[in-house]
């Protein structure tokens, strides 16, 4: 994993994400071989992903981990695969253990909070990690500032040469609380076996915060598995970025006597999928997801029970739908959820149970062959409310069937136009909202693609993350650009460059943004404008 040059500053999520044109590159051949199980010519009658939850049950008779509880001081271990020696104590850098379940066994016999802080470098290993302990990747060989993006802490076996290690490559067992679990790149974990290839959280609470899960393959869950029995404490999966997991990258399987509150927030999801029926989130239960992103999945998300969306974005699902409801009794709202360019219907329901579902603020557009396709029982309830409805809606209220006018911003595609952000029109999914943007607490995000932040009546669909301004770095030099000046947003026009002398050749590069840059020259000002391309392009 070499360090990007062109994501040099801001959320470890954003530094591990890769450029879209690598993952097309990458996309033929790994479907291609993750797809084992998930052909869809072989299985015709794969059922949704959430009806394999009863198989993932069954994981959790085979578990008998039980943790150590030797009393010892609490203590801070370190981990450096380049210099240390599990012979060490690991109580400094100069004493680094050189594997990670080393330090975890030294820190498991601990009493109290412990840190268990590892140096960059590829652990070819398979973790289970006790309780209370902050697990932190990210830190230089020999110790220093941690940085998880300039130091790839990698665990798990290496999938561009076939060398998967057998999942999964973390294990939190029952009781891991108390646990923290961040900047870390896991990858290479196969399921084959186990039925999970990354991650496994079975009646724990770890907190997943920040990490790059990729690569990792199994038939059922490639990425994180997240099982309770019983009642207890629950996990927080927060902030990370999944890429090209097979089958789910998520799922989450508790009964229905459990809330899991937030359990899902700010994590990205591409490129999962491999077989029909599978893809991003498998969640059975009761809970909340937020401010989620899931791009180029076979299937978005799959929820059974009662399950809250808020600020989704769901885009170019391309084998099964952005949105199933399983009809199974419960109550489903989706609130700020854009689902954009999908392949099957945006939302579609099926079972027998009679079951309430709510869409509100939400934006629902360009999906082939259709947005919302309702199969519940007699006894159930859809309510669809101030939303833009490609086709419109029969029965809501306050539905806009207008093209929402996305536009390319600095995060992504599905920004929505304003006059006031540089566009031509004004979108009108602006301000349509029935409430507003600070009673949901979305006026610290945007759907405009200048950033400002939302204000009044909330904004339809799915609200970006707010840059408070774009650098834009400029050289002469590829490998020496300087801060050349901050803007709102693009297009940005650098004024009179063609034909200045000393500049024959200028590069640019804009840190903060995810999405690709255009330059093209405009002769007829003699400036050299900057703006977004948009991603959508590579497909
Ligand atoms: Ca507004």
């Amino acid at each position: 994993m070499g360090r990007k040059p062109g994501l040099a500053s801001g959320s470890f999520q954003r530094a591990f994400r890769p450029s879209r044109a690598k993952g097309m590159q990458a996309m033929p051949t790994r479907v291609g071989e993750f797809g084992r199980g998930g052909d869809p010519g072989k299985r015709p009658s794969r059922p949704r992903m959430c009806a394999m939850g009863v198989g993932a049950l069954a994981l959790a008779a085979l578990l008998c981990a039980v943790l150590a509880s030797h009393p010892a001081p609490a203590a801070d271990f370190y981990v450096d695969g380049t210099s240390g020696s599990d012979g060490n104590d690991g109580l400094t850098w100069a004493t680094a253990k050189a594997t990670v379940q080393a330090a975890l066994d030294a820190a498991g016999g601990a009493a109290g909070a412990d840190t268990v802080s590892v140096a960059a470098g590829h652990y070819w290993e398979k973790i289970t990690v006790p309780a209370d302990v902050s697990l932190l990747g990210g830190f230089p060989p020999g110790g220093g500032a941690r940085d998880p993006k300039a130091n790839p802490t990698i665990l798990g076996g290496d999938t561009w040469h076939r060398s998967f290690i057998d999942g999964p490559v973390v294990d939190f067992p029952p009781g891991s609380d108390g646990t923290l679990f961040e900047g870390f790149i896991v990858q290479g974990g196969s399921g084959r076996r186990s039925g999970t290839g990354a991650m496994r959280i079975v009646d724990a609470a770890p907190v997943i915060r920040g990490n790059l899960i990729q690569w990792n393959a199994s038939e059922a869950t490639g990425g994180i598995l997240v099982l309770y029995t019983r009642p207890g404490a629950v996990a927080r999966i927060e902030g990370n970025l999944f890429l090209w997991n097979s089958m789910e990258a998520v799922w989450i399987d508790a009964p229905d006597s459990m809330d899991l509150g937030t359990i899902l927030k700010g994590n990205v999801i591409q490129g999962s999928g491999g077989g029909v029926g599978a893809g991003a989130v498998c969640f059975r239960g009761r809970g909340r997801i937020e401010d989620i992103v899931l791009d180029y999945n076979a299937s978005g998300l799959d929820l059974n029970g009662s399950v809250d969306v808020f600020n989704a974005l769901i885009y170019w699902t391309w084998a099964e739908y952005a949105v199933h409801l399983e009809c199974s009794g419960g109550t489903y709202r989706l609130e700020n959820v854009t689902i954009a360019d999908g392949t099957k219907f945006a939302i579609h329901t099926e079972g027998s149970q009679p079951t309430n579902a709510e869409v509100v603020h939400s934006i629902i557009w360009g999906n082939d062959p259709g947005q919302i396709a309702w199969n519940c029982p007699v006894g159930s309830t859809l309510t669809v409310e101030s939303t833009l409805v490609q086709g419109g809606f029969p029965g809501g209220t306050n539905i806009l069937d207008q093209d929402p006018l996305f536009f390319p911003g600095p995060l992504g595609d599905y920004y929505v136009s304003e006059t006031g952000a540089g566009q031509a029109a004004t979108s009108p999914a602006v301000d349509a909202g029935s409430w507003t943007a600070a009673s949901v607490g979305l006026d610290a995000r945007t759907t405009r693609t200048d950033s400002v932040a939302d204000t009044g009546a909330a904004d339809l669909g799915y609200h970006y993350r707010s840059l408070p301004f774009l650098t834009i770095l400029r050289g002469t030099v590829a490998d020496n650009l300087t801060p050349y000046t901050s803007v709102a947003g693009l297009p940005f026009a650098d004024a009179g460059v063609l034909g200045a002398p000393g500049l024959e050749r200028l590069y640019y590069l804009v840190p903060e943004a995810e999405n690709e840059l255009g330059v093209r020259k405009d002769t007829r000002t003699g400036s050299v404008v900057l703006e977004f391309l948009p991603g959508r392009s590579w497909r």
